[in-house]
């Protein structure tokens, strides 16, 4: 069986805060293995479909705004548990719930600039990852520190 993926992005707001070798360090440091990352501006196609449960909610035209005001970085990350630990690790969506020592929590207090998200589930995650990722883009490789995780 294949090890558990989540789809991790930082958003508009992480990115323009400095914030991304932060949040990296984060996952590295846990133990969770970095899959495939990348720099990019997303286009409105993608953002509407990443985010299309929200489509009737009052605030996605914000929230499309926001994700479109600069770059973003998508990632994968793999590992023990990684979606629901991941969640944990960003925080609650509304940063003012969320506890000091998660992302959110030690970062943010807008939940219209929540600088990160995180899959939900192992298949939004898998749905996520082929939305953001080319097959060819999710790498294969072996870390001699994961032995010492794991
Ligand atoms: P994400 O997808 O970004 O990880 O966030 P989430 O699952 O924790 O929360 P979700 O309900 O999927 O909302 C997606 C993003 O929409 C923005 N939001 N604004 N009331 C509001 O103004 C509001 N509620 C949600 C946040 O940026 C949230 O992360």
């Amino acid at each position: 069986m294949s090890a558990e993926r989540t789809f991790i992005m930082i958003k508009p707001d992480g990115v323009q805060r400095g914030l991304v070798g932060q949040i990296v360090q984060r996952f590295e440091q846990r133990g969770y293995k970095l899959v495939s990352m990348k720099f990019t501006q997303p286009t409105k196609e993608l953002l509407e479909e990443h985010y299309a449960d929200l489509k009737q909610k009052g605030f996605f035209p914000s929230l499309i705004a926001y994700m479109l005001s600069g770059p973003v970085v998508p990632m994968v990350w793999e590992g023990k548990d990684v979606v629901k630990q991941g969640r944990q690790m960003l925080g609650q969506t509304n940063p003012l719930a969320s506890l000091p020592g998660s992302i959110r929590g030690d970062f943010s207090i807008d939940i219209g600039r929540n600088i990160c998200h995180g899959s939900d589930s192992v298949d939004s995650a898998q749905k996520e990852i082929a939305l953001w990722f080319k097959e060819t883009e999710l790498t294969q490789w072996k870390s001699s520190t994961h032995e010492w995780v794991y």
